[in-house]
């Protein structure tokens, strides 16, 4: 990847960790942990892989997102207001009553949203079903399914799990954040997972692991796996609960913290660390 492009992807994972940080600061309570996590890789699909037109969010040859992790939504949302879905102003109405921004994504209120999730587990059958109506449809169109570590002890994923390499679905692109963590701790600790990447491996899939705090690699990974034919594919993205907050790496709230003021103290500093990154590197 040229530098121009790897700079315009670590901006555009600095606007969005911003813009996230600022909504869930000004909200006072929000799903930090798994929204930080995603960061990188949205910036690396609205920026470089994904098909969309945010103009016409319905445009029938769209590639689709499905944010299993639904509590991620704020990051997605921030992600979609910059990427011109709606006007980031927008944001700041996060989960209040009427909203069309609620804490997990709708698909009837939010424009660049396809699925309606929060229900773990819910959004791999939702991508299943939409990546088997791709190929009947013999179109060339992908669906990008992420889903959570924690979200893994939801079986209904391992029945679509099935679904997808049964049918050699490599219109479903899976996409698993491990970030190691779940809602209230490590997943080792609540229920282990084993070694993910090679359990999906035996499910059948071509599997590729990526660092998922590195916009390169991640795009690396993109590409490795929309070139696979006749098998289906997933990445297992290794990230950090809270990704990029350092403050909240060894905290048991990093899930879903309500701020006070020494959380503001260490959020601003993020905020203004990578404003400086963005304003040094010749702004947005
Ligand atoms: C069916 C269901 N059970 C429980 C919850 C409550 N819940 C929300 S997030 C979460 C933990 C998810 O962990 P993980 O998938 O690892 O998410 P991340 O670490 O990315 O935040 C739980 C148990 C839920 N949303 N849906
Ligand atoms: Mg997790």
């Amino acid at each position: 990847m040229d530098k121009a492009e790897l700079l315009k992807l670590k901006k555009g994972s600095a606007a969005i960790r911003i813009q996230t940080l600022k909504m869930l600061k000004w909200r006072r309570y929000g799903h930090l942990g798994g929204a930080m996590s995603i960061v990188e890789l949205m910036s690396v699909l609205y920026n470089k892989h994904l098909n969309y037109d945010p103009k016409n969010p319905q445009w029938e040859d769209r590639d689709y997102v499905v944010l299993s992790k639904g509590h991620a939504g704020p990051a997605w949302y921030s992600t979609l207001a910059l990427h011109g879905f709606f006007d980031p102003e927008m944001l700041y109405t996060l989960n209040e009553g009427g909203t069309k921004l609620p804490s997990h994504p709708d698909r009837t209120k939010t424009p660049g949203v396809d699925a309606t999730t929060g229900s773990l587990g819910q959004g791999t059958s939702v991508a299943a079903g939409i990546g088997y109506a791709f190929r009947l449809n013999k179109s060339s169109q992908k669906v990008y399914l992420i889903v959570g570590d924690g979200e893994l002890n939801e079986g209904q994923c391992w029945e679509a799990f099935q679904f997808i390499a049964h049918n050699k679905l490599n219109e479903v692109i899976v996409i698993i954040d491990n970030n190691k963590k779940q809602l209230d701790g490590p997943l080792e600790e609540i229920i282990n997972p084993f070694d993910i990447a090679k359990k999906m491996e035996a499910f059948g899939f071509y599997t590729i692991r990526a660092n998922g705090q590195d916009e390169e690699a991640l795009s690396d990974a993109i590409d490795e796996a929309k070139a696979v034919k006749d098998s289906a594919v997933c990445i297992v993205m290794d990230t950090i609960k809270a990704q990029g907050v350092p403050y909240y790496y060894d905290r048991s709230d990093s899930h879903s913290p309500k701020f006070g003021p020494e959380s503001d103290a260490a959020i601003d500093s993020v905020i203004a660390e990578l404003q400086a990154f963005i304003d040094e590197n010749g702004g947005m």
